[in-house]
């Protein structure tokens, strides 16, 4: 293990208007649940009644175990995560389509990254009727092209939807002889008809930039086809793209202050019924969470926007990574609203796992926020995802412990009221002993 850290809970402290300072717990943490075994998890979602998982690793994919995995979400007490594929290579992100668009419930999942042999990437369909069926990869196999996330959108107006997605390529060693490494933003053309997954789509350029994730606007206050954020790593800026009254794509830079850029999404962050935008960046060292407000009776393009920091001082302690990762506002109680969600960040390189609680939940003008390291995680952080998805009010969330090779399950519940998981100190990672010693460390047979 690199790194080990010492495995206690704290919180910043709070300093009271009367000049003392204590500290103080959020009212709500997360108890432990359950450990779900599985290889390097990355990516989590929820649709609809599902979970789904990636999973990739940096051995050769000939040798590697990538996969992407589905389980009923309400069962995650009893439940065995399904493999839907293990033919992708280095999967990332995905997105549930609408069954209009293939005949069957479909995903769409983007794959490839920076590691060398993983490099060249793409777009595929995962049919959810039959996942005994092949993933099919729609995306043009251009060497040393990675993908993260695709949407759809009809980009030509034929009534069809195409996807809407970044490529980047992004040499770890960039030899004079490599095209230059960047992003781009592209639509892939659905030829239509009942055949569409026949051959490749054509791969349109719209704009150089975006490079890893896009976020689309969905909240139906949008221009055609789109509106996205797209966080630039490489260029160190979050980008919003959107389409003028005459269909020109065009663009405005919202932050060129925050470093290399995780990720940027559409969400209202606290809560008060307008939407804003959520940001991290993904930093050696102090990096962040960020929010940023516009008054949403007018266009993004021009608008004053407003730039919030949540939180700073997210450091990587990895050799090789940065911190920290995504992030996402929750609220510890499904039933209860009436005060600010919560924030939970995943530490990535960090190797922690860190809630954001507001300092005064009932004030929505206040962008105030206690930062609270709820577990050292001992490795790499994926995208975790939360939502009450057993309807007992508790919000449940499912955090993938990269080299742990476990998925662990917590609930929100009253601070005092928190289960603390076994220590991940105790658990193997996979570079160490087997991997099934590990699951039975983290105490599932
Ligand atoms: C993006 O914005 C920059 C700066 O305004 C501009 O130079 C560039 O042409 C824009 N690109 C697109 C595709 O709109
Ligand atoms: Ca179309
Ligand atoms: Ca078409
Ligand atoms: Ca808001
Ligand atoms: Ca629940």
């Amino acid at each position: 293990m690199k790194y080990s850290f010492v495995a206690t809970l704290f919180t910043l402290s709070v300093v009271l208007s009367a000049g003392l300072t204590v500290a103080e717990n959020p009212k709500y943490g997360l108890s432990w649940v359950k450990d779900i075994p599985m290889p390097t998890p990355g990516f989590l979602d929820i649709f609809e009644d599902h979970l789904y998982f990636t999973s990739f690793n940096a051995e050769p994919w000939f040798l590697s175990k990538n996969g992407v995995y589905r389980m009923a979400a309400a069962d995650y007490e009893s439940a065995e995560p399904e493999l839907l594929t293990d033919e992708l290579d280095w999967p990332n992100d995905m997105t549930l389509l609408d069954k209009e668009m293939f005949g069957f419930n479909a995903l769409a999942v983007g794959h490839g990254f920076l590691v060398p042999g993983h490099a060249t990437g793409g777009v595929s369909i995962i049919n959810l009727d039959d996942p005994s069926s092949k993933p099919v990869e729609i995306s043009a196999n251009l060497d040393n092209w990675f993908y993260h996330k695709a949407y759809p959108r009809d980009m030509d107006g034929d009534g069809d939807l195409d996807l809407v997605t970044a490529r980047c390529r992004d040499n770890v060693i960039p030899f004079p002889w490599n095209p230059p490494n960047g992003g781009e933003l592209v639509w892939l053309e659905n030829p239509g008809g009942e055949n569409n997954l026949a051959d490749r789509w054509v791969e349109h350029e719209i704009m150089e930039g975006p490079d890893f994730l896009i976020n689309m606007r969905d909240d139906g206050v949008t221009s055609s086809p789109f509106e996205l954020l797209a966080p630039q790593f490489l260029t160190e800026l979050i980008n919003y793209v959107y389409y003028d009254s005459d269909g020109v794509v065009q663009n405005r830079t919202l932050d060129d202050q925050l470093g290399n850029a995780f990720a940027a999404e559409f969400l209202d962050v606290n809560g008060d019924g307008s939407l804003d935008i959520l940001a991290t960046n993904h930093l050696t060292s102090n990096g962040g969470v960020f929010a940023y407000t516009w008054d949403n009776t007018l266009s993004l393009s021009t608008a004053k926007v407003t730039k919030h920091t949540l939180a700073t001082g997210i450091n990587n302690v990895q050799e090789k990574g940065m911190a920290p990762g995504h992030s996402y506002p929750v609220y510890p109680r499904s039933d209860d609203t009436t005060e600010k969600p919560y924030i939970l960040v995943d530490g990535d390189g960090a190797e922690n796992y860190i809630l954001l609680s507001p300092t005064d939940g009932s004030d929505f003008e206040s962008w105030d926020y206690d930062m609270t390291v709820l577990f050292p995680t001992e490795c790499t952080v994926g995208k975790s995802v939360s939502a009450d998805v057993d309807g007992d009010g508790w919000s449940e969330v499912f955090i993938p412990l990269y080299e742990k090779n476990i998925v662990r399950v917590m609930k929100f519940q009253p601070w005092d009221e928190c289960v603390e998981g076994p220590p991940l100190n105790e658990v193997s990672d996979r570079e160490g002993d087997a991997v099934e010693e590990g699951f039975t460390a983290a105490g599932v047979a």
